[in-house]
């Protein structure tokens, strides 16, 4: 009888069944999967891990794109300084409070306030009060978690936000190669950035890291970012493609095919089995969520209501006002992989764990 070896794939597999650390090499086989059938079993193993933490339970994420002005010149985004290719708006407090209210009706577990660097909030030393008291405000009026999305917060304006009652803070590095960073983000320091969110996590915010694909990263990139991700204990990880933008450096750079961010996201559940990891709606619009929760996702985030005048990032206009990234619209996608919607109990007690 002949005893067929296991494959390296095999052991792989095995070793984050039993949640023993992966280590570079494994990493980096990972990341060269291509073929069909050795996908399905990645997605297989991060679905069977998401379940050993997370049941069926899937979080939602509503978001508030409150002003699309920026002081920045990343070369991959829309709302860079100087692309005067697009109509750019910000949302005043009464505004945000009323979008934000409807979206706590809708069933979301979480408010993500986001934004630019915006000089108006960053020029100006009492900038960032009118942002302080929105989330006081907020938090005044629900219980509902927020997310502060809003660039490389200056450290006593991070401490108020996380005073005012904001739980999470997001600001991600899209790269840990300091070197692709500075042709990504131009002119903005890779060390600050990471130093930030350390602060905030020591501060006692949950922290939100990140890293875009197709943008020239090598696998070895990643294998950096997912042990960059690691250090940090990051609570929620993600991956998004680029896609290119109007008027941007990167316009005429292609989107790379999505299987490489499914095969990423799933390696981050593989890596952190206990994580939050984000399905963005704002990459592939509700198309493409079902996906995304195949290789492991466990939050859905960018849920727009419609009508509200805000903009996607990597696509302003995305299913949002055709009310496809809705709780009401997310619900039967989540029910047809045997999902449902975790209860605002179940995420409080995560986020408090
Ligand atoms: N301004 C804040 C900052 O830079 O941290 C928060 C908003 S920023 C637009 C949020 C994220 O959107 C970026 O960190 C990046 O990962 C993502 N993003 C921006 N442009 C994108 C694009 N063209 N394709 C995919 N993702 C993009
Ligand atoms: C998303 N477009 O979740 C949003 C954004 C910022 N914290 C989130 C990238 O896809």
């Amino acid at each position: 009888m002949i005893v067929q070896q296991p494959s390296t794939l095999d052991r792989i597999l095995e070793k984050a069944f039993k949640e023993e650390l992966l280590g570079r090499d494994e990493l980096l086989h990972l990341l060269k999967i291509s073929e069909k059938n050795e996908l399905s079993r990645v997605f297989e193993m991060a679905r069977l891990l998401r379940t050993r933490y997370f049941e069926n339970k899937i979080f939602l994420y509503g978001f508030i794109y409150f002003s699309t002005y920026c002081r920045n010149e990343c070369n991959f985004c829309l709302y860079r300084k100087s692309n005067h290719s697009l109509h750019r708006y910000h949302k005043n407090h009464g505004e945000i409070m009323e979008i934000a209210y409807r979206l706590v009706k809708s069933g979301i577990h979480l408010l993500d306030l986001t934004m630019g660097e915006d000089p108006r909030y960053y020029d100006n030393k009492s900038g960032f009060d009118s942002l302080i008291r929105t989330v006081q405000a907020i938090k005044e009026g629900s219980e509902m978690p927020i997310m502060i999305s809003a660039g490389v917060v200056p450290k006593d304006v991070l401490r108020e936000l996380k005073k005012a009652g904001a739980e999470w803070y997001a600001c991600y590095q899209e790269t840990h190669n300091p070197h692709l960073y500075s042709r990504l983000r131009v002119g903005q320091s890779f060390y600050e950035r990471m130093k930030r969110k350390k602060e905030a996590k020591d501060m006692g915010f949950l922290i939100e890291e990140g890293l875009l694909t197709g943008v020239g990263e090598k696998d070895g990139d990643v294998v950096d970012s997912l042990q960059a991700m690691r250090r940090l204990e990051a609570d929620q990880v993600r991956v998004m493609s680029f896609v290119p933008q109007k008027g941007t450096p990167m316009q005429n750079v292609p989107s790379i095919p999505r299987t490489r961010e499914r095969l990423i996201l799933a390696i981050m559940r593989l890596v952190f089995p206990d994580r939050l990891i984000p399905a963005s709606l704002d990459v592939d619009g509700i198309n493409g969520l079902a996906d995304r929760l195949d290789a492991g996702a466990n939050v859905v985030t960018s849920i727009i209501p419609p009508n509200s005048g805000l903009a996607g990032v990597s696509n302003q206009e995305l299913d949002i006002d055709d009310a496809n990234r809705t709780v009401e619209r997310i619900l039967p996608i989540l029910e047809g992989l045997g999902l449902i919607r975790a209860s605002t109990t179940e995420y409080m007690e995560w986020i408090l764990a």
